[in-house]
């Protein structure tokens, strides 16, 4: 690994230097990377473009299959050697030697059960995680294992469908719903080994069963099933999603209620990801190294593995574990905890012999919510971290001018303060 790879692979959003005017994060390139018209471009993108001739500009959507590559495993398995486009630069790849996360396994039957005692030792596990890498994992989450598994074969129904079928699912340009086939439709170059559908989640009653309508109307009458196996996944998502809010706010010594009420009217998105098998599996990523940019992720993997952390600085993957839940914190949450929890970076390696399969529930505000931190935490950790910004805000920055990486937030703030007008 490169040293200049290295030092970014390793500067994590909190570790980032704050300004000293007005507290806000300051990272020493943010004068290197601004662009023109205000939008803020990864450094490592840049040297990218420069070094490797890779080009990798997420400002310019693409048609899918513009530059070449439609995600078809059927053909891409019979190619010799990786397309260029998946191949990632050295300091993306770094591996330590196989390591396990040891992150905390939180076993939630008692904080179901509203045991006092249990929930504070929940709580206390919750914060020492969300410190250190914003990562823990739930055991007893109430979320029924049939349909879990029922979602896990769902995938598969629609993962296995023709690519061309797939394709009359895809997402539209600054869209988050859809079918995504390695991204190719908004990236050229460091295309992740792996194809999406995503779709959104209304918390409040959704009587419209939007879930079940989005399957009928994008994948057709036939997907009903498959459309009734998500809203009924979603909707348990959601519900666990509010009891590890509570959890959260007691974790972080605010109001109980506080975080639980903010999201309770939120509009959340699903991620079904597929991985299939690589023969050049050590050339490229699953997911790359990012923080998801909405509050909460709550996922679940089948046994395959894949899943890393990035924590005391190496990365360390993640033993799956059929009966739990992963839940990390994302840059969303980050801000609503004025920085105090970690936006948890991670990313997914791939695998030469075994497909792999995850579901990712990630939990957002109402779109136009203020995203800002209780006053009592600004209070007693102050000062604040973050501007005020609206998750729609966010959403937009990093569908249409960034590609989600380990410094969005950070990024995101500098645009919007340079982009905003102040109210
Ligand atoms: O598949 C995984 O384990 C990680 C997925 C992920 O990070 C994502 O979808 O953003």
């Amino acid at each position: 690994m490169d040293s200049s790879a290295a030092t970014l692979l390793l500067s994590h959003p909190l570790e980032i230097k704050h300004d000293r005017e007005n507290g806000l994060p300051f990272h020493p390139l943010e004068l290197k990377n601004e662009r023109e018209n205000g939008v803020v471009c990864h450094p490592l993108e840049l040297k990218d473009e420069k070094e490797n001739g890779i080009l990798c500009h997420p400002l310019e959507p693409k048609d899918e299959g513009e530059n070449g590559v439609v995600f078809d495993t059927v053909k891409l398995q019979k190619q010799a050697s990786l397309p260029t486009e998946f191949i990632w630069p050295h300091g993306d790849l770094v591996h330590t030697q196989e390591e396990e996360l040891k992150e905390p396994l939180i076993d939630l039957k008692g904080v179901f059960r509203d045991d006092k005692r249990e929930i504070i030792r929940a709580a206390e596990l919750v914060r020492a995680a969300c410190m250190n890498h914003g990562f823990f994992q739930v055991t007893n989450h109430g979320v029924d294992a049939e349909l879990i598994s029922a979602a896990h074969d769902q995938l598969d129904a629609f993962f296995k469908l023709p690519i061309s079928k797939k394709l009359a699912a895809r997402r539209n340009p600054g869209s988050v719903c859809g079918y995504s086939g390695a991204h190719a439709d908004r990236f050229s170059s460091k295309l992740p080994w792996k194809e999406t559908l995503s779709f959104g989640y209304n918390h409040g009653s959704d009587t419209e069963l939007s879930v079940v309508e989005y399957f009928k109307s994008t994948v057709g009458e036939e997907f009903q099933e498959t459309g009734l196996v998500y809203q009924r996944y979603c909707e348990a998502m959601k519900e666990l999603s509010l009891v590890i809010m509570e959890l959260l706010a007691i974790s972080l010594e605010v109001e109980r209620l506080h975080y639980k009420n903010f999201f309770e009217d939120g509009r959340s998105i699903m991620r079904c990801n597929y991985y299939p098998p690589c023969k050049e599996p050590d050339l490229t990523l699953g997911t790359g190294p990012h923080c998801d940019p909405t509050s909460l992720t709550i996922l679940h993997q089948d046994q395959v593995g894949g899943l890393q952390v990035f924590a005391a600085n190496k990365w360390q993957s993640v033993r799956p574990r059929s009966d739990a839940l992963v839940v990390n914190i994302g840059d969303t949450f980050m801000a609503l905890s004025n920085g105090r929890y970690k936006s948890c970076l991670h990313r997914a390696v791939v695998n030469k012999e075994r497909e792999r399969r995850s579901l990712a529930f990630f939990v957002c505000p109402k779109e136009d919510k203020v995203v800002r931190p209780p006053q009592d935490l600004v209070d007693r950790e102050g000062p604040r971290k973050y501007p005020d910004f609206t998750w729609s805000d966010l959403l937009e920055f990093t569908q249409k001018h960034y590609r989600a990486d380990i410094t969005t937030l950070h990024s995101f703030t500098h645009w919007l303060l340079s982009n905003k007008p102040p109210t």
